[in-house]
């Protein structure tokens, strides 16, 4: 099955080829303009852009919604991840926790898939772990370098193999996979 990703971000689309790709379904960029509105709701945000890309494109398709939740921070960078990357990058989050002891945080996903016949349904996913001490690794984007999932020692970007297996897209796409199954 050939489905839309609309989508900017390169790395969702290679890690969702990867993870869909043994449930045969074919990933399919669209990078097209959305407007992301502003909410603390990946849900909200996820199914707003999924409105709008189907809108555009006429034919059914998935966007992501995603965003690291980290607890000291009173879930700063949540909803805003995608901006506050831009602005400052992992490094920018290392210093604001510098002094800071619980290191807990969520990285969180939610997948709508849209189509011209029905309202937008969504899956989530979400993958518990803490933010590390210093940037390691070089694989994966975003906040890959600083996230160190579960009890792991290592971060996504040093271990790519580590999110390959467990992340919040994967448990959010596998679940829009199962139910694509009978239901596309
Ligand atoms: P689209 O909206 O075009 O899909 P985006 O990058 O703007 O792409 P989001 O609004 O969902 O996507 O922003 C989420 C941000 O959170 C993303 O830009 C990364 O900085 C970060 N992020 C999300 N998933 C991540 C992951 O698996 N690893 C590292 N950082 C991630």
């Amino acid at each position: 099955m050939d489905i839309a990703f609309a989508t900017g971000n390169n790395g969702k689309i290679t890690e969702a080829k990867k993870i869909l790709e043994c449930f045969k379904v074919h990933i399919i960029q669209k990078d097209i303009k959305l407007i992301e509105p502003r909410s603390d709701s990946l849900e909200k945000i996820a199914i707003e852009k999924a409105k709008q890309a189907c809108e555009i494109l006429k034919n059914p398709v998935i966007v992501e919604d995603s965003g690291l939740f980290i607890k000291s921070l009173n879930d700063f960078p949540g909803t805003y991840s995608h901006i506050i990357y831009d602005k400052i990058s992992d490094s920018g989050i290392l210093k604001l926790m510098q002094d800071v002891k619980n290191r807990s945080a969520i990285f969180m996903a939610v997948v709508a898939f849209a189509s011209p016949k029905i309202e937008p349904i969504t899956f989530n996913g979400e993958q518990k772990g803490t933010i590390s001490f210093e940037s390691k690794g070089s694989g994966g984007f975003g906040f890959d370098p600083i996230f160190i999932p579960g009890y792991e020692t290592q971060t996504w970007a040093e271990n790519p193999q580590l999110k390959a297996i467990s992340s919040h897209r994967k448990i959010a796409l596998e679940k829009f996979a199962e139910w694509a199954k009978d239901n596309i």
